[in-house]
């Protein structure tokens, strides 16, 4: 038995949840950004997903939410006075980045950090690398915070190093492990890390979405393979289909998952699939178990039903050696063909034998599924003692964080309750009394007087 393990990390929906329309590129985003959010319902949503793993035997993980509206960021941008008075004056003279601000975008951790595990890695550590956001605004605000709750939660630096976000301009866009899967045997033994990325910054000769943005470049991810120093030839870069991208795919996790030796993806996810597949099986080289390709074509289910049912925003999960459970939203089954789709598949000889349907709608209604609320780190049994032990989902963490969201959560947040510094008050009294709960110290910024 052994008895490495990959981790989720979910993040805990933060208390302004709330729909603003701000992600161009992502249909749901810009479909619900009238609707009323419910954060307490959102929270607890997520939550019931983390438990029901850690009862499934997989190892589970919570990281905080941040500080929202954060007033660093207004103060930054010129806004003076008390946090009453800034809020007020942003309202009136530029509501739409006090949506921004207040946004609860950081509960989307697979764009926290690209995570390298120590199998991969020269100097056999464990290495983090905060993802920039630039894309968006209100996303490149996460990073500082982001950094400060990975360092709180893997401490330990003779097992993880963390490295800061990448320049923050266009050309290192970076999205973090969205972008980002590996192939393995086992989850501590070496792996093949595998980058997608939609668009090479310096060489505007090749193929570019025209529609929508291509979010993460090919040269932060090549940036994050030195950094993190990983064999050359255990890498494989891949575009993203242009096409895919400006049909609302703003991350390759929307199109594709992987775990071990399963590749699971659409037809149409990549710029060159037979170039993908040979470029994996290279890397992948004589390791004894065969890495299979599971390509969904567009004839059984289409672009379209992907982004709307989610289907490969899915979490693969190894219960054993090529015996796999994947985890999908709700939409899947409401959505004919990728249900269908999804009974063929559990009775195929591919590895994934069941599929577990979870409620996700508030996280879905913004574009973000089973997949995005998690981050992924492979450990060694070694490097699991060594994370900071109050993170972990367990019974006694389940309810304080359930009585926890009832004490400080509303259930419904529109544009102008933002405005509120009542809202600010509460959710700094939550956060306050979070970073207790899970042992993280003061990693915000209202807690550093
Ligand atoms: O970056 N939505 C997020 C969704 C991220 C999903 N993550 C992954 N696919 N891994 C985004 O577009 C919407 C916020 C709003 O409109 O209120 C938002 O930020």
């Amino acid at each position: 038995m052994n008895s490495a393990c990959e981790a989720n990390f979910d993040g805990l929906v933060g208390p302004t949840h709330n729909y603003s329309g701000l992600s161009f590129g992502n249909v749901a985003s810009l479909k619900n950004s009238a609707q009323a959010s419910n954060p307490k319902a959102a929270a607890k949503q997520g939550l019931a997903k983390m438990k029901a793993l850690a009862d499934m035997g997989f190892a589970q993980g919570i990281l905080a939410p941040h500080e929202r509206p954060h007033l660093p960021t207004l103060r930054k941008l010129g806004f003076i006075g008390t946090d009453a008075q800034i809020l007020a004056k942003v309202t009136k003279q530029a509501p739409k980045l006090l949506t921004a601000v207040s946004s609860a975008s950081c509960m989307w951790t697979a764009n926290a950090a690209t995570v390298s595990p120590s199998a991969d890695t020269k100097d056999g550590k464990l290495h983090f690398s905060t993802a920039n956001l630039v894309n968006k605004f209100h996303r490149s605000i996460e990073h500082e915070t982001t950094a400060a709750i990975l360092r709180a939660s893997f401490a330990d630096p003779e097992y993880f190093t963390h490295h800061e976000a990448l320049p923050s301009v266009e050309h290192f866009g970076d999205e973090g492990a969205a972008n980002h899967s590996r192939f393995c045997e086992q989850y501590d033994t070496a792996g093949v890390e595998f980058f997608v990325y939609g668009m090479e910054a310096f060489n505007s000769s090749m193929p570019r979405p025209s529609r929508f943005p291509a979010r993460h470049t090919l040269e932060a991810s090549q940036a994050i393979v030195r950094r993190h120093g990983l064999a050359e030839s255990q890498v494989v870069f891949a575009q993203q289909n242009p096409e895919v991208i400006d049909a609302g795919v703003f991350h390759n996790d929307v199109i594709a998952v992987g775990n071990r030796n399963a590749h699971f993806y659409h037809q149409e996810a990549f710029l060159d699939n037979h170039k993908m597949q040979q470029d994996l099986l290279k890397a992948w080289g004589d390791r004894t178990s065969p890495l299979h390709f599971i390509e969904v074509p567009n004839q059984a289910v289409s672009v379209q039903d992907c982004i709307e049912s989610y289907l490969f925003n899915s979490q693969l999960l190894s219960r054993g050696d090529n015996d796999m459970v994947l985890i999908v939203p709700a939409e899947c089954q409401q959505t004919p063909a990728v249900w269908q789709y999804l009974q063929e598949l559990t009775t195929s000889s591919a590895p994934i034998n069941q599929v577990e349907v979870f409620d996700l709608k508030q996280s879905m209604s913004n574009g973000g599924g089973p997949a995005c609320l998690r981050l992924r780190v492979a450990l060694t049994a070694t490097e699991r003692q060594a994370v900071n032990s109050n993170i972990w989902m367990n019974d006694q963490q389940f309810e304080r964080l359930n009585f926890w969201v009832d004490k400080h959560y509303r259930d419904r947040l529109v544009e102008t309750d933002l405005a509120d510094p009542q809202l600010l008050t509460e959710s700094r009294t939550a956060l306050d009394e979070l970073t207790q709960l899970l042992s993280l110290g003061s990693i915000y910024p209202f807690q550093q007087g």
